[in-house]
């Protein structure tokens, strides 16, 4: 772990690791190919800061970013972070009602919005008593960031912060209920730059990084801002959707060292008839969560582009990622083992400890912790349980510390009597060579009896029928595991960050 001082400002820290650095470039925006340098991200956060002084926002104020990913977007939050105020990094995909939920509940005073996302705020904010400012990323004038910033005094001030204030919020969102405003300290950006992106990725100044997943998932806000920040590496920017075009696009102009995605992206990419050649790219890591990665897709791209992907998981409740593989010790079709400087332990539904084999709750100890959910004492004592975050994720540990996935407590399925994982079902299923994704959910036969179902969605061109994939399943796993019914879809519901909604299959699926 890492010891923080007592008085500290997480952006504070960030900025001034590269004091060294000013024509460095910080971050490099994909679309128009504008790099903002080390030093003109300083002066950049600090007038932003002075601005946002100026108009009266106070410490511990709560703002709203709902902001495309461009170098406005670490001006943003590392001004408002030096100033004191709390900046909520909002998902840009949500609909205006979830704003509209996110701004009543945080009672935020001011909305920082990329243009483009400006219309679905034109409703709500003269609805929302808080919110007293709105202000335009990507626009010009007095309400635009590019306006504060010219407005801002460049003197740095840096507010007394201690490194247990809270520093900034995300939310989280379960598969039921309105999402969750998850506040996360002072200190906790830095540890996960340390223990995960230093202790795993080794990253370093010479890095270049893409993350494909958004900065305003806890995510993409390590991988592409904290953790290149904290060594003074390059991040590039893509603010739009990252289709396979768009990601080879950037792997192949930029060279990025480091690239960030999801399973469903990998997958993706390697069904892309125009991916690049291993030669055409740089990267010497990869990483992959928000699911667990299938081992076909992991050795496919290993194959394809020698470089391994690390797939561990994390969550917006830890910041970053906990459990991962390290380089040169993979092992595909696990999630690694602890991220050091992270105590983990799997409980049973007995609460005790389970030991080697023995499938029960991942709970996780660790410096990132959020402090709690905002306005849900509920939830918040469901979740932090003293010194242990629950995740509500299924696992097991071999004798060797590596973790295997089991599924969401929720998604697991008992077929006659025994646990199944749908995600052992799915992995089986996309080592057929017809299958491009595949989604497993338990549904009740005649007898009311649980059974897996199978949504498959096949690769363009590739044909197979129920048969062969039944057959090919009850070739590889134990035979009460087969999918009793498999349904060729065109493809899967899925949420922003790629990870399928299986309690949407189950509430239309049908034996
Ligand atoms: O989904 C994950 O595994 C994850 C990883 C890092 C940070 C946050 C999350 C939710």
């Amino acid at each position: 772990r890492v010891e923080i001082p007592r008085d500290y400002n997480a952006a504070h820290d960030l900025l001034a690791r590269n004091a060294g650095r000013a024509s460095r470039p910080a971050f490099i925006d994909a679309a128009s190919g504008r790099a903002l340098a080390y030093g003109e991200l300083e002066q950049q956060a600090h007038r932003f800061a002075n601005a946002l002084r100026a108009r009266g926002f106070q410490p511990e104020s709560r703002v709203l970013m709902a902001m495309l990913d461009t170098p406005e977007w670490p001006v943003v939050f590392l001004g408002c972070i030096l100033a004191g105020v709390v900046p909520i990094a909002a998902n840009t995909l949500l609909t205006a009602p979830d704003f509209e939920f996110m701004l009543r509940d945080s009672r935020a005073q001011a909305l920082f919005v990329s243009k483009p996302l400006a219309a679905t705020f034109d409703g709500i904010a003269g609805k929302v008593p808080t919110l007293e400012t709105v202000i335009v990323a990507g626009g010009e004038g007095p309400d635009s960031v590019a306006g504060m910033v010219a407005a801002g005094d460049a003197t740095p001030q840096v507010a007394a912060t201690c490194c247990d204030d809270p520093c900034f919020w995300l939310y989280s969102s379960g598969s039921t209920g309105t999402p969750k405003g998850t506040v996360h300290l002072h200190s906790h950006l830095i540890q996960t730059a340390e223990l995960y992106g230093r202790g795993v990725l080794g990253i370093r100044e010479d890095d270049v990084v893409f993350s494909a997943a958004k900065l305003f998932f806890a995510y993409g806000l390590g991988n592409a801002l904290t953790f290149p920040m904290s060594v003074g590496a390059t991040t590039v920017l893509l603010p739009t959707r990252p289709t396979p075009a768009d990601v080879f696009a950037v792997l192949k102009k930029h060279r990025p060292t480091i690239f960030y995605g999801v399973p469903t992206l990998y997958a993706a990419l390697l069904a892309d008839a125009d991916r690049p050649k291993r030669s055409d790219l740089n990267l010497r890591v990869c990483t992959s969560a928000g699911e667990a990665l299938p081992a076909e897709i992991g050795k496919r791209w290993t194959a394809e582009y020698g470089v391994e992907i690390l797939d561990g998981i994390g969550s917006t409740e830890m910041l970053h990622i906990f459990l991962s593989n390290r380089p040169g010790a993979v092992r595909y079709g696990t999630t690694g083992q602890a991220v050091p400087g992270y105590e983990l332990r799997i409980v049973g539904d007995d609460g005790r400890e389970c030991g080697v084999g023995e499938i029960g709750e991942l709970q996780i100890s660790g410096p990132s912790a959020a402090l709690m959910y905002w306005n849900n004492r509920a939830k918040t004592k469901a979740t932090f349980a003293g010194e242990w975050t629950r995740s509500g994720d299924k696992y097991t540990r071999d004798a060797d510390g590596y973790y295997t996935y089991g599924g969401r407590s929720d998604d697991m399925l008992k077929v006659g009597g025994i646990y199944v994982s749908p995600f052992e079902v799915e992995a089986s299923l996309m080592t057929h060579a017809a299958v491009l994704e595949a989604a497993v959910i338990g549904v009740a036969d005649s007898d009311q009896l649980v059974k897996p179902k199978a949504y498959v969605v096949l690769k363009p061109g590739q044909r197979a029928s129920e048969a062969d994939l039944q057959q090919h399943v009850k070739n590889q796993l134990a035979p009460y595991k087969y999918p009793r019914w498999i349904e060729f879809v065109p493809e899967l519901p899925k949420t922003a960050t790629g990870k399928i909604q299986r309690f949407k299959l189950r509430a239309t699926s049908q034996a």
